[in-house]
């Protein structure tokens, strides 16, 4: 039996925090999902699986207005809803399928909290948790400007670029601030911190990837300078995800950056 399941639309950045963090501490995650298209014929639940035709009709029991990234009808059980009142994905459960835990932020510290080995990844003291739960939060407004960003990048409006302009400076100025004392985001170790850190930020840097469609509507891509701007992030950022636990889990997602 896993410590934790997961289930998700896959491949994923939110739940590869897990994944690299499970790799760090010995922690067994298993991750149960589907590419993002097909997650509107999975029943959504701790034992999730793809639903036959004729179980996705709207008069379903299960089904649910998908409310955010997804569009149309989700089949969604209400245990799934009692487990995760917001009815998002990733949806993390214990083993037992009893408790969810949501937020991709939250799994991640569910993770380390599972391991059983010795490991600075959620800081060694109450006060250096409670320093890594700040680079976490100060994460959370940048991942939901950058959902709203990347999920509409074909079509952006103005506020919604200035609001991700400013989303993205003040949370990456306080990583590379954070980097001129210190060899890791929070503490001198690697911790939670660090991998939130490159899952979100490198998520965010794909919008290099659609410069055209921004010009198009006559945006930048706002990332376009960070490599200068924010030289110590930048280093922090290649630096990690060349390490085997990250590069084995993300793939191709700094190619060129
Ligand atoms: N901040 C959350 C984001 C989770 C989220 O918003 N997930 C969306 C997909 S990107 C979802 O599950 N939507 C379900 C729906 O549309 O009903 C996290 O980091 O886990």
């Amino acid at each position: 039996m896993s410590d934790i399941r997961i289930f998700s639309y896959l491949p994923n950045p939110r739940v590869w925090k897990s994944l690299i963090a499970a790799d760090f501490c010995g922690v067994e995650v298993e991750v149960v999902g589907d590419r993002p298209p097909n997650l509107g014929k999975w029943l959504w639940d701790f034992d999730a699986r793809e639903l036959p035709d004729s179980e996705r009709t709207d008069d379903s029991s299960h089904a649910r207005t998908g409310r955010r990234g997804f569009s149309g009808t989700l089949y969604k059980t209400d245990k799934f809803m009692k487990a995760h009142p917001y009815g998002t994905v990733p949806a993390a459960f214990s083993p037992d399928g009893e408790i969810g835990v949501f937020e991709s932020n939250s799994i991640l510290r569910a993770t380390v909290r599972a391991s059983m080995q010795d490991h600075g990844l959620y800081g060694r003291t109450e006060f250096e948790a409670s320093r890594v739960d700040s680079f976490l939060d100060a994460g959370l407004v940048f991942g939901r400007e950058a959902q709203v960003y990347l999920l509409g990048l074909n079509d952006i409006t103005a506020e919604t670029h200035a609001r991700m302009a400013a989303a993205y400076e003040f949370y990456v100025s306080g990583i590379d601030e954070a980097l001129k004392h210190q060899d890791y985001v929070a503490t001198n170790e690697l911790t939670i911190a660090d991998i939130a850190y490159v899952c979100d930020t490198g998520q965010f840097l794909r919008e290099r990837r659609s410069e055209e469609a921004l010009l198009k509507n006559g945006f930048k891509a706002i990332s376009l300078g960070f490599e200068d701007d924010y030289p110590r992030a930048y280093r922090h950022l290649t630096s990690l995800a060349a390490r085997p636990e990250f590069a084995n889990h993300l793939g191709r997602l700094l190619e060129g950056v």
